[in-house]
């Protein structure tokens, strides 16, 4: 276990965050951009776990995902920027970053589907045997869709390698979770389902970290999927451009949130119990701002796609 590296997998998702939210306020970007800030420790202590084989199926929200799943800066950010030399060679943006070469298998602005695609994926491993994992994450507004159910079903029978990752942040946008399903409690939902499913403090990555590892090495052992309740909270507007607060809820809720930063949390963790010094942190943070900047500033100073190219890359070549 590589304490530092969870660390800096964190931060290199903040920064780029903090980067990507200014460059949409400066117009930069274009369509929307829901952040992952506050939630880095779920994608962080999952993704650690994974090889670029395993394949991850995200949301909306995925930027964090993506650049945990080991997509580099710079080609999230020259995606969401349009650029020819982002993940999907500008044609897709926020919500369609794709990079199959590491296992990253998609944003989507599309809630739900990512828990079947996960499925899938978890079912051709099995079938073709390759000792690899389906990931999906998804928020709590997802767990009220259809194909939760489906999904969640199917790999429970069949006992598919597949890991559900849930980001309960509270909200779908600005409906609360509690008035959109009688029972708030994940862990006992998808436990109905005959599957192994845990509860874990989303905002702690070495708490993620351990059950994400659990879980992985069972779906690896051929012992079924595991569904992996993560209770967290996003501390920015649900996407750019929208309030922060809204009426939904209040600045109390979001200061006690902040208070849980799971990035500052974990750095005062790691502190106390002397595994890292404030001199490691300083140069860790010297050294993740350096690399977003540059990324920044790749993703600013590259090239549109040439529109007689716009019919590649859309579909697979087969
Ligand atoms: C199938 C579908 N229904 C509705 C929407 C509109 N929509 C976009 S984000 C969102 C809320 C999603 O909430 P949640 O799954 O909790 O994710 P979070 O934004 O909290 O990370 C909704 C309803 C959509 N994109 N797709
Ligand atoms: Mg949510």
């Amino acid at each position: 276990m590589n304490y530092l590296a969870l660390y800096r997998q964190m931060l290199e998702i903040r920064r780029t965050e903090e980067h990507l939210a200014k460059a949409h306020q400066a117009g930069m970007i274009p369509g929307a951009c829901h952040t992952y800030v506050g939630q880095e420790a779920i994608a962080t202590g999952v993704c650690a776990h994974l090889t670029h084989d395993d394949a991850v199926f995200s949301t909306h929200r995925g930027h964090g995902h993506a650049l945990a799943k080991g997509v580099p800066p710079r080609e999230v950010m020259a995606e969401l920027f349009g650029r020819v030399t982002g993940c999907s060679r500008g044609r897709g943006g926020s919500m369609h970053l794709f990079a199959p070469e590491v296992g990253m298998m998609g944003t989507s602005g599309i809630v739900g589907p990512c828990i079947l695609q996960a499925t899938g994926a978890g079912y051709s491993a099995r079938l073709l045997n390759k000792g690899t994992v389906g990931v999906a994450f998804f928020g709590d507004g997802a767990s009220n869709n259809g194909a939760f159910h489906e999904g969640l079903n199917l790999a429970a029978i069949w006992d598919l390698p597949v890991i559900f990752v849930c980001e309960n942040n509270l909200y779908a946008t600005e409906v609360p979770f509690s008035y959109a399903t009688r029972n708030t409690d994940m862990a006992e939902r998808a436990s109905t389902y005959g599957m192994n499913a845990v509860s874990v403090d989303g905002n702690d990555v070495l708490a993620v970290y351990a059950a994400a590892g659990e879980g992985i090495r069972r779906a690896r052992a051929g012992e079924g999927p595991t569904f992996l309740d993560c209770k967290t909270y996003r501390t920015r507007a649900h996407a750019e451009g929208m309030p922060s607060l809204g009426t939904y809820r209040t600045q109390e809720e979001l200061d006690a949130w902040k208070a849980r930063d799971p990035i500052t949390t974990y750095r005062a963790h790691l502190v106390s119990e002397g595994i890292a010094s404030e001199d490691e942190f300083a140069q860790i943070e010297r050294e993740v701002v350096a690399m977003v900047e540059e990324s920044f500033e790749f993703a600013k100073s590259s090239p549109y796609p040439d529109p007689a190219t716009v019919a590649e890359h859309v579909y697979s070549d087969g």
